[in-house]
């Protein structure tokens, strides 16, 4: 299988390229990566919307295939090299947490996260503070949860290292704002941070991000 994926440095694109580095390491897998320029407005060119209608990273091509949406891309690649063991694969209680995870990460966490970095390019400049504000509470509750979800395990889905823990984890540095919303007074939450940013793949996808930054936009500083 050939890869491609599409991606803007830190950004929603960073979970699935950390899920190729891991299995890269783990299993040789190979990947392409494809800048995509947001300050060039890249993300909304015909040729991008032409594998992407959505208009936004990730997008990964898969032998010819575009593939998008964070949590269907980090399922759709750990099914593909289950020898990996970041997902897992028996029905029952475990697929079943793991998919419990991923489903909420996917409807509460990243919506609220999108709302937070975009709510004026999204809906206008004189709601996007009331966006925000819900958003810091969404954002707030559902790291409340994670904390408590990660009480007394090393990760998301217990014992294991798994998808979860790359899709919740490759958020938290987006911003230093949504870093801050994340660790503050979460104790659980700081040292699973530490024990998954220990991973060498971690340091290694930073490294290939040429641009990798942690983001302070001006409105996080009147809301944070
Ligand atoms: N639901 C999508 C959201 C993707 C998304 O919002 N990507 C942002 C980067 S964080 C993007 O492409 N932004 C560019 C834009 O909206 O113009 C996912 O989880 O993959």
């Amino acid at each position: 299988m050939s890869y491609t994926l599409y991606y803007h440095p830190n950004t929603a694109s960073l979970s699935a390229h950390w899920l190729l580095v891991e299995l890269e390491r783990a299993l040789g897998v190979t990947y392409q990566l494809k800048f995509v320029d947001f300050d060039a407005g890249e993300q909304r060119s015909a040729s991008y919307l032409a594998v992407n209608p959505k208009g936004r990273v990730p997008t990964l091509v898969a032998s010819d295939v575009p593939y998008t949406e964070q949590a269907a891309i980090l399922l759709t690649l750990s099914e593909l090299h289950t020898e990996a063991g970041l997902v897992p694969m028996t029905p029952g209680a475990e697929r079943a947490a793991l998919l419990e995870t991923i489903i909420f990460l996917a409807n509460t966490l990243l919506p609220a996260l999108r709302d937070w970095v975009y709510a004026d390019k999204d809906g206008s400049e004189e709601g996007a503070k009331a966006v925000r504000q819900l958003a810091r509470t969404r954002i707030n509750q559902a790291w409340a949860l994670l904390d408590q979800q990660l009480e007394g395990h090393d990760y998301l889905q217990g014992d294991t290292f798994s998808i979860a823990d790359i899709l919740a984890g490759s958020t938290v540095s987006w911003t230093k704002g949504v870093e801050k919303m994340a660790l503050d007074g979460r104790l659980n939450v700081q040292a699973w941070v530490k024990r998954i940013r220990e991973r060498s793949t971690w340091a290694e996808v930073k490294r290939r991000e040429d641009g990798w930054v942690v983001r302070e936009p001006p409105f996080e500083k009147d809301l944070v």
